[in-house]
């Protein structure tokens, strides 16, 4: 046998284990994008089920725009703050972000004690993203995903509850 047959038959377990190691590689980026698309699928559906909801929400209870809502009072209850807060997760978490839905919860808010049990209600989540490890309460989500200009909005819309800027 000349020496470059033996050379040949030393390196054919490393090419083998490179081999293995790409197609490993390989199957795991699949396996991550198949599960990131099924995410996204279920999180569209959830979403268009969970803005039909805030709409109902909105709709039902803000029937009486000129009643007068101390500060320190709820006007929803647990189950639609639980609601709002998940619609925000939604509309910002991944790609993109949701502007109007943020901006539509955001506006359905009547009492400075709404803004704090939406807050309590988001806690701190951690993004689904594979790419980023982005963790924070809503008012850090908040500022990280908006633009200057539509976190002025939103600034607007809490500024009449006396809530300091996001
Ligand atoms: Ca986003």
């Amino acid at each position: 046998m000349n020496p470059a047959a033996i050379l040949k038959m030393k390196n054919k377990p490393v090419m083998w284990l490179i081999n293995v190691v790409i197609v490993l590689f390989i199957l795991i980026i699949v396996y991550k994008l198949y599960q990131k698309f099924k995410r996204d699928i279920k999180g569209s559906i959830r979403n268009s089920q969970i803005e039909h909801d805030i709409k109902d929400i909105v709709n039902t209870q803000g029937s009486d725009p000129g009643a007068q809502v101390t500060s320190n009072v709820r006007t929803y209850n647990d189950a639609d703050y639980k609601l709002m807060a998940e619609s925000l997760f939604e509309a910002m978490d991944g790609l993109g972000t949701d502007e109007n839905s943020i901006f539509t919860i955001l506006s359905s808010l009547r009492t400075k004690a709404d803004w704090y049990a939406l807050v309590d209600a988001f806690g701190t989540r951690k993004t689904s993203s594979m790419w980023s490890d982005f963790e924070g309460t809503l008012t850090k989500w908040l500022s990280d995903e908006l633009s200057d200009s539509e976190k002025t909005r939103v600034n607007q819309i809490l500024s009449k509850f006396g809530i300091a800027r996001i």
